[in-house]
């Protein structure tokens, strides 16, 4: 989230598309009941279903799943057209008038850069044009045909209203409405917070889904302001927390990269992060990239990270490859090139894409740990239920270790939630049984592999001796411990050059990543995290709830990244004097000699509005970005592209239908239905009586949705002759799904391109463990197919069949 959770209330439009917030977050929706009650907001729903969300809504517009990129650029070109963007703030902070140099061109679906055998794009064409100094050439008048405003105006022309109901299936009237409500909180001092999770996520155009909105706020002016921002609701508690420490195979803590074994020396490895400011006086924080660097490998090696060996830049893993994501992972797995499996609060056979592929994979490692509190399914592979189960468990050879562990409710910790709030938790009980927490099972694997490495030797054990471990308990170090270590303290006196003497002592905790040295002196585990946990105390423990304006942002509840700032891009809440756009709901405000106001200004208190830096900050050119230079895998600027299962053609441009630079391996798109075999279009989601996969373990929940079930649309079922709670077969290319029919007004028939389009909705909760009834699980059906950016899989829009059936003897 650029905003929090109790800031939704302060908006004019809530607009919820790519997500169902009402069943998927339902404690966090009563700020949108707030808004509406308190600040007279209207709420706009846009699902392929009359959801929960809905049902609340002032108003609600179907869509064809995986069509909003469609649906947003149809609704940017209603705003450009109808003039009605909030024009000081697309000229200030966005770069509209910046000026795209000469060889970017979009030509039939590709833009230009694009390399047929690799499916990837060369993006250098898609940057600025530069003056002598390097910064990026503008033009203020928008008068040069090439100014990225012009372009975009260019980019969009093609979706019409009409345009946009043939694709989306949304009838143009609604369309039209939602158009408008959007386009009133282009005034100042309106605004409009966009809510999303998975709907947008979910698809092989996902991050560009999210893009779309974005500029969207970006031409209303709706970022950095209160009630306004992109607001992405997390699923997991500790979800933000994963990316934000790195967990992701290709980064480490705060966003920075893993170096490829391309970047042979710390140097090398620099030259791509030093973003030089794209124009006169921007700051370009990733500018102190290094500072946040070496204090990580001081964080992790200690002593042993010296200036001497480029602080141990060489025993940090190298990628030869873009990112082991999970697709990935079960690829290797298939194709035999992985020996062994760690899974650690994960149950694929549940979670990922075509299930068949997922046990196959499993079927071929020689063991499989798993460190779970529950039975899972995956721990259970080798039993898996279902038609298109042919393995006979006897024949399968991977061995499998199930280490039982304690959840967050059995121990001390922080969990980050969507709003970047750290936020302490206290244990509660003590685990069951034999459970450990991860922590130890962590800790202990560690010393085990390090002794090995002491006697044995090893390839290059380096990495592993060198780690340093100065907890208290080295066999479980107390999350107390962890926490300050992320935090980051002074390794030595740190003196203020401005004053020559010492500001901070050795030893001490830091304050802010401002403190942050790249010669060493400096140790932070994850620099967007400093501040959590400081001389002071543990800032995530503070349960202050004093709300100063009543505006939803108090201060000293827990600790938000970076800085305990509340709303990102705050600076953008304010015009180029630093007078809020809208007075009634300031944000951050100048005073003559500095900014005041609710939350933590974007940077230095005493930065002058006339100095002209930027609010977006970690962009080069310091705003914010209608045209994405050289970041998105599939194209500057979003176009829609057809799921890689849909059952229509591309009308734009018929030869390339789908995302070209989509991750999808050879083997996967071997079985890709065809529109013929399967003409229905299928999206999955989840229920509020159930969290994923856990919750059917407990009787309560088990007895409120008992058994696994289809969604389907009263005209769909009755041309199909399928009943109300009758059995029926789901098919897709990959394995088929047996189960109950609920029939619903709730989905109806969409007209896509002049054929009626039929959406069968899949809740997602059912396996073979725990107490509710046996069901195949909807991955059975789902492509394996990643989103060209973040890799997360298309399960929201693919084809299946149904048909009518009797009770499956499994049953
Ligand atoms: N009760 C409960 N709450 C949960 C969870 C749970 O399992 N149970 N899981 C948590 C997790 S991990 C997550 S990630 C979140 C997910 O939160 P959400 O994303 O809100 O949940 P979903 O139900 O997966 O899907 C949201 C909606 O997207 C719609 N949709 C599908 N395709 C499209 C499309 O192409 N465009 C548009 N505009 N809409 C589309 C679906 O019809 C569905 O209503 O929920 C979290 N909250
Ligand atoms: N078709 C389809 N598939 C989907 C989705 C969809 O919308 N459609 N949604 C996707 C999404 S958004 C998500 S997040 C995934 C969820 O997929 P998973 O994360 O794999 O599923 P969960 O059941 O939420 O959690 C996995 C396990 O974590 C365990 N666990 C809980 N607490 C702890 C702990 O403290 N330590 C350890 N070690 N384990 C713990 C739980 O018992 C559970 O078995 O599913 C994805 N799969
Ligand atoms: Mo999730």
């Amino acid at each position: 989230m650029t905003n929090t959770w109790q800031d939704i209330k302060n908006a004019n439009v809530v607009v919820v598309m790519g997500g169902n917030a009402a069943e998927a977050h339902p404690c966090g929706f009563k700020w949108v009941i707030e808004a509406k009650i308190e600040n007279g907001a209207k709420l706009v729903v846009i699902d392929p279903r009359f959801t929960r969300t809905a049902s609340v809504a002032d108003y609600y517009a179907p869509i064809r799943p995986g069509t909003d990129i469609a649906f947003l650029s149809g609704v940017m070109h209603y705003l450009l057209e109808k003039d009605a963007i909030q024009h000081e703030y697309v000229r200030s902070y966005t770069n509209a008038s910046l000026i795209v140099k000469e060889g970017f061109a979009f030509n039939e679906g590709l833009f230009s850069g694009y390399n047929e055998e690799t499916h990837a794009y060369d993006r250098s064409s898609w940057d600025y044009e530069l003056d002598e100094q390097g910064f990026a050439k503008s033009d203020d008048t928008w008068q040069n045909p090439r100014c990225v405003i012009n372009l975009l105006k260019q980019h969009v022309s093609r979706y019409t209203p009409e345009m946009v109901s043939r694709i989306c299936g949304t009838p143009q009237d609604k369309f039209l409405h939602v158009c408008e409500l959007m386009a009133s909180t282009a005034a100042p001092d309106k605004a409009m917070t966009s809510l999303f999770a998975l709907g947008w996520t979910q698809h092989s155009v996902g991050a560009q889904n999210i893009r779309s909105m974005a500029m969207v706020q970006l031409l209303l002016g709706n970022i950095g302001v209160a009630g306004g921002g992109m607001n992405a609701l997390r699923g997991h508690s500790n979800i933000q927390g994963l990316t934000d420490v790195g967990l992701l195979s290709n980064q480490m803590p705060g966003y920075m990269n893993l170096p490829s074994d391309k970047e042979t020396s710390l140097d090398v490895y620099m030259k791509t992060k030093l973003f030089k400011p794209l124009r006169a006086g921007q700051t370009s924080y990733w500018q102190n990239y290094r500072k946040f660097f070496v204090s990580f490998q001081k964080a992790m090696f200690g002593d042993a990270a010296k200036a001497e060996n480029d602080w141990a830049f060489d025993w940090l893993p190298k990628l030869d490859v873009p990112l082991y994501d999970i697709i990935k992972a079960f690829e290797m797995m298939n194709n035999g090139q992985m020996t062994g499996y760690i899974c650690q609060g994960f149950n694929p056979l549940q979670a990922f894409p075509d299930r068949g592929k997922i046990r196959r994979g499993l079927s071929k490692l020689k063991f499989l740990v798993t460190m779970d509190p529950l039975d899972t399914e995956t721990s259970r592979f080798w039993q898996d239920f279902g038609p298109q189960n042919p393995a006979k468990p006897s024949e399968i050879q991977t061995e499998v270790f199930q280490l039982p562990v304690t959840c967050f409710a059995e121990e001390n910790g922080s969990l980050v939630n969507s709003a970047r709030w750290l936020q302490w938790h206290w244990k509660a009980a003590d685990g069951p049984g034999e459970a450990m927490s991860d922590i130890w099972i962590m800790a202990g694997l560690f010393h085990r592999l390090r002794e090995l490495y002491r006697k044995e030797g090893g390839a290059f054990p380096d990495p592993l001796l060198n780690v340093t471990w100065k907890y208290t308990d080295p066999v479980s170090p107390d999350p107390e411990e962890l926490a300050k270590e992320m935090n980051g303290r002074a390794l030595a006196d740190l003196t203020d050059p401005a004053t020559n003497t010492v500001a901070t002592k050795a030893g001490t905790l830091l304050d802010g990543f401002a403190q942050l040295r790249d010669d060493g002196t400096t140790a932070s585990g994850c620099w967007i995290f400093t501040g959590c946990f400081t001389e002071k105390g543990n800032q995530m423990a503070r349960r202050d709830a004093t709300d100063p304006r009543e505006q939803g942002i108090a201060p000293n509840w827990a600790w938000a990244w970076p800085a305990n700032r509340r709303i990102l891009y705050n600076r953008a809440s304010a015009d180029l004097e630093g007078k809020p756009w809208n007075p009634a709901k300031p944000v951050i405000s100048w005073n003559g000699t500095r900014w005041v106001g609710i939350d933590v200004p974007d940077y230095g208190p005493t930065v002058k509005p006339s100095d002209g830096v930027g609010p977006f900050i970690m962009n080069a050119e310091g705003m914010g970005r209608l045209f994405a230079r050289d970041m998105m895998a599939e194209g500057p600027f979003p176009e829609h592209y057809e799921p890689l299962e849909s059952p229509v053609d591309n009308v734009l441009h018929p030869k390339v239908k789908s995302n070209p630079a989509a991750r999808v391996f050879a083997d996967d798109r071997a079985v890709f239905g065809s529109p013929k075999d399967f003409p229905y279009v299928a999206t999955t989601y989840r229920l509020t009586e159930h969290f994923h996969y856990w919750t059917k373990h407990a009787l309560i929940n088990a007895i409120l949705q008992p058994e696994e079930f289809i969604e389907i649309g009263e005209v769909l079922a009755k041309e199909k002759g399928i009943e109300q709670g009758g059995w029926v077969k789901v098919t897709s290319k990959r394995g088929e799904v047996i189960c109950k029919a609920y029939v619903t007004k709730r989905i109806k028939p969409m007209m896509v391109d002049g054929k009626p389009t039929h959406v069968i909705g899949c809740p997602i909760h059912w396996g073979f463990t725990g107490q509710a009834r046996k069901g195949y699980g909807a991955n059975t059906l789902t492509p394996s197919v990643g989103d060209a950016n973040t890799q997360t899989p298309e399960f929201k829009a693919f084809l299946v069949n149904i048909e009518k059936t009797s009770a499956p003897v499994a049953a």
